[in-house]
């Protein structure tokens, strides 16, 4: 097959600027200390020391947004965007320096940094720059929030990074954004071509560091928070910003139902099934972990399921024929190991992986809807499924979760399809189709998945805050 991607031009890049990934405060570096150190998690080989930001530095680069702040909002929407066309274009012109690097700090194949993480990063871009002007035609009585911080996690990097600044920028916020700890390594080439760009100083400020670092920017003078991680996390922030007159989203876990109908495409249906639960080695929000299949075609469809995934290829992230990567960290490993290893119930297939931060596509089948397995969030490469007989059933076992964000339902009877989609208590539905994303499109959660929408008009709104206008309506003639 062909030669694995090269990572000399990241490593250099890495190398060119000290080893060091840190803080971009008011459009220059620093400060850069070596307090922790991402690693390459298929190698397990370092790649540059990471800045754990302090409550001090958070302070600075939130002070920073504030001074630039009026001053972008002052600049327009034609003005907006053409900075976020600029952005677009240089996301662009680095694709592969963005793909290589994501890859290394990651451990996704190279094959979906390229081919999905950048090019959805890029369109987010270009997306939002055409809806910059908007404030001035469609929302005319709406502005800005003001300063936002913006926290990821490390499961896309780059494209979650988009996600949050593309929208609050083309609404005229500035942001402090804090990339997760484990994956610091694409915002910092990000942080670059702002400046590329002509992204005036303090209007993009990137903080590096771990939690402690998310929880001072919690704490700090901002205007909104948009967080993007755990359910845990999420309810730590939302009890930190209760009271505070903070504007809050959270975009949180998901144990998201796969549901196949007897009559659906099996073919299509088992291809799905690769998306929704290996795309990302299974660390994805949405991810479709809960298989619920009908009864009768049961056994067949979970055989030709296990023929499949001895098919998939794990391996080296920068080998292009790969199709399962590392595992982003070994923490997060040892946690997936644990939760399948710790379950007793049911019957587990797994394929082959090889030694190091990888773990095997894994499908295990007879459980009950109840199950910890069923019910927990396992964030990797794990199927867990069980039979329904009749569509009541479906939609009840579906349903029996805390979380809300997907679904998708396989049928070729659309009138069943359709029938269901509205009954399922979740954010997104995706019939004969998983994991389709648009930046046209709102996507979030309900319960403990969280709420706000990212992407879309819902998206774009909740970057703005209402502002008085004087009543259209003529006063009551006495
Ligand atoms: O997430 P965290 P972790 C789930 C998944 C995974 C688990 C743990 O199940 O196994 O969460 O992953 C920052 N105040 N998801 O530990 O801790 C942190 O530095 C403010 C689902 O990586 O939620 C990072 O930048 N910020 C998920 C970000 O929050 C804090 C994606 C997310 O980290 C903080 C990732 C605090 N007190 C994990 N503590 C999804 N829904 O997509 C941490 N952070």
């Amino acid at each position: 097959g062909p030669a694995p991607e090269s990572s000399t031009e990241a490593l250099q890049w890495l190398a060119d600027r000290g080893g060091i990934a840190g803080h971009y405060i008011n459009g220059s570096w620093g400060p850069l200390r070596d307090d922790f150190t991402t690693t390459n998690p298929a190698t397990g080989e370092r790649l540059a020391g990471v800045t754990n930001g302090t409550e001090e530095e958070v302070a600075r680069a939130v002070a920073a947004a504030r001074k630039a702040q009026p001053k972008w909002e002052k600049l327009g929407g034609q003005g907006r965007a053409r900075i976020l066309y600029a952005i677009a274009r240089l996301l662009q012109k680095h694709s592969r320096l963005f793909a290589v690097m994501e890859t290394l700090d990651n451990g996704k194949p190279i094959r979906e940094s390229r081919d999905i993480d950048v090019p959805l990063a890029q369109r987010h871009f270009y997306y939002h720059a055409g809806m910059a002007q908007l404030m001035e035609t469609e929302l005319p009585d709406r502005k800005a929030i003001g300063v936002c911080g913006q926290i990821i996690p490390w499961n896309f990097p780059l494209l979650m990074l988009a996600w949050k600044i593309a929208p609050a920028l083309a609404m005229g916020n500035s942001v402090v954004l804090k990339p997760a700890e484990y994956t610091p390594l694409t915002a910092m080439v990000f942080a670059e071509i702002c400046t590329e760009a002509g992204v005036p100083p303090g209007v993009v400020n990137i903080v590096t560091g771990d939690g402690s670092t998310g929880a001072a920017l919690v704490n700090s003078d901002v205007d909104k928070i948009a967080f993007t991680g755990s359910t845990e996390v999420g309810r730590i922030i939302r009890e930190a910003t209760a009271g505070t007159g903070k504007e809050l989203t959270l975009e949180l876990g998901g144990k998201s139902p796969y549901i196949v109908f007897e009559d659906a495409d099996i073919d299509s249906a088992i291809e799905g099934l690769v998306d929704a639960i290996w795309f990302n080695q299974g660390q994805v929000c949405c991810a479709g972990s809960r298989l619920l299949v009908q009864e009768g075609i049961a056994e067949d469809f979970y055989t030709r399921l296990k023929t499949r995934m001895s098919g998939l290829r794990v391996g080296d992230p920068l080998d292009k024929c790969i199709d399962i990567g590392a595992i982003v960290h070994p923490v997060q490993l040892e946690q997936i190991s644990k939760m399948v290893s710790d379950n007793s119930e049911g019957e587990t297939f797994q394929t082959a992986a090889p030694s190091g931060c990888f773990f095997p596509p894994t499908l295990i089948t007879g459980l009950h809807p109840a199950s910890t397995l069923m019910q927990e969030e396992i964030f990797g490469p794990v199927l867990a499924a069980t039979t329904f007989r009749t569509p009541e059933e479906a939609i009840e076992i579906a349903n029996n979760t805390r979380y809300g964000l997907a679904a998708s339902v396989w049928s070729e009877n659309i009138n069943l399809a359709l029938d269901i989609a509205p009954k399922l208590v979740c954010g997104i539905v995706w019939i004969n189709g998983t994991n389709m994303m648009d930046a046209a499109a709102g996507f979030g959660g309900v319960r403990e998945s969280g709420f706000g929408r990212e992407g879309g008009w819902e998206g774009l709104v909740a970057y703005t805050k209402p502002k008085a206008k004087p009543t259209k309506l003529k006063p009551i003639q006495a």
